[in-house]
């Protein structure tokens, strides 16, 4: 299967003018850019506290609701993923650890395109809140619906969470000020650069992220979303239909792939897929996904071929809706989420199961993986030796330094033992 053509390169040099751009001439530059590509005058970056009140005060209580129950399961699930702290004794007297720290400051980015997304505000907030990151920043678009600020569901949810430091900032000249910082300029306070950048974006989000990488740490790339289904004869074709259609709806360049050793099944998905496209509200946008070279039935021999061909393609969501769907789910090695069982949707996990929906796409479940407590963390390890255990190991020290021939080395352990 193909995947979707997504590269970076093109948007490379606009980008990076942007970044140099926002690195030297800070407000000004940010101002200039919304203005430009959000159509946004008067822009004022940092929402004021009392938006972000005003905006959960007016928010829909079903919608508020459904956010709470998406934190607490997020919470409950990120808190449980904390990392254990190592501390082994090698020998007598020769101990070494390795301690989990979380990185200081994040700045964690919320797509205002096609979609709004608040679902990705807890995805992002929540792991990095439970990894114990003291300073955390949004970065939104401003939206000129909005006076300027980002979409009020976005304040919201941000709010909910205790988020106070938000920005009306989109695209690469958001990425550009996490990374770079922006000083302080008449009525603009100073924005701190951080030490991570995560959440999802557009190619010119994408491009920004992989040119400040090093400069920061940064999430997967994520591109377009992808579903893949892997079923056999039992599975309901209404379920899986409706469940390719549903990640088919973020975009037309979106991924939807059937893995079946049914062709009977393929057919009835066929025609679930006729009938429910043609009542589904985005429908254009679904039927030109459905429709492109990255979607589609892979018609294997058996189910065994068929959990080959799913670690190989690494999809950013696997579906198990097989007979045996756990034993199959137990097999796979490369996605970026598995959902088991007809009862446990992509949906679910895109809002309210506790797990991340910012997941490795294109292949690169194959080394690396979705956002999580560990995102946010670094592992610092401690090596602590005595006299007697450093002595017992001095003779291998001496002997790779001299067959490295960097014999200083060696000559830092033995002068501990002369005098
Ligand atoms: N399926 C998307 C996440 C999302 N869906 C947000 C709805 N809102 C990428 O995993
Ligand atoms: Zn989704």
């Amino acid at each position: 299967m193909p995947r979707a053509e997504t590269t970076t390169d093109v948007a490379s040099d606009a980008v990076a003018a942007i970044i140099a751009d926002v690195r030297s001439r800070g407000y000004n530059a940010l101002s200039e850019l919304a203005a430009r590509f959000d159509r946004v005058e008067q822009h004022r970056p940092l929402v004021p506290r009392a938006a972000l009140k005003e905006a959960l005060q007016q928010l829909d209580p079903q919608v508020r609701a459904a956010l709470e129950e998406s934190i607490r399961r997020a919470r409950l699930f990120a808190d449980a993923q904390r990392p254990r702290n190592t501390d082994l004794q090698i020998g007598p007297g020769a101990n070494v650890a390795q301690k989990w720290i979380p990185v200081r400051r994040v700045g964690l980015y919320v797509p205002g395109g096609l979609a709004v997304y608040p679902s990705s505000v807890i995805m992002n907030v929540v792991p990095a809140q439970a990894a114990g990151v003291s300073s955390l920043a949004l970065a939104s678009p401003p939206q000129p619906a909005f006076g300027g600020l980002p979409h009020p569901t976005i304040l919201a949810a941000a709010e909910l969470l205790g988020i106070e430091e938000v920005y009306a900032m989109g695209g690469a000249q958001a990425i550009a000020a996490f990374a770079y910082g922006v000083p302080a300029a008449g009525d603009n306070p100073e924005l701190e650069p951080v030490d991570v950048v995560t959440g999802p974006g557009n190619v010119y989000v994408a491009t920004a992220k992989r040119l400040v990488k090093g400069v920061v740490g940064i999430d997967a790339e994520a591109g377009p979303t992808e579903i893949a289904i892997l079923a056999d004869a039992g599975a309901d074709a209404r379920l899986v239909a409706a469940d390719l259609i549903s990640q088919a709806e973020h975009d037309p360049n979106a991924a939807s792939v059937l893995v079946t050793d049914s062709a009977e099944l393929e057919q009835r998905v066929r025609e679930e897929l006729d009938r429910q496209v043609a009542a589904t509200r985005h429908r254009e946008r679904v039927a030109t996904a459905l429709s492109g070279p990255q979607s589609g039935t892979i018609l294997v021999d058996n189910l065994e071929q068929g959990i080959e061909v799913c670690n190989a393609y690494g999809a950013e969501h696997l579906e198990i809706q097989t007979a045996n769907a756990e034993e199959a789910a137990a097999r796979i090695t490369s996605a970026g989420a598995v959902f088991v069982g007809s009862y446990s949707p992509v949906s679910l996990g895109d809002y309210c199961s506790g797990s991340n929906h910012v997941l490795p796409t294109a292949g690169t479940a194959a080394f690396s993986s979705g956002l999580n407590v560990t995102t946010f963390m670094r592992a610092i390890q401690v090596i602590n030796y005595d006299r007697a255990a450093l002595a017992e190991v001095s003779g291998h020290v001496v002997a790779l330094s001299r067959a490295e021939d960097l014999p200083a080395h060696g000559d830092a352990v033995s002068v501990r033992f002369s005098s």
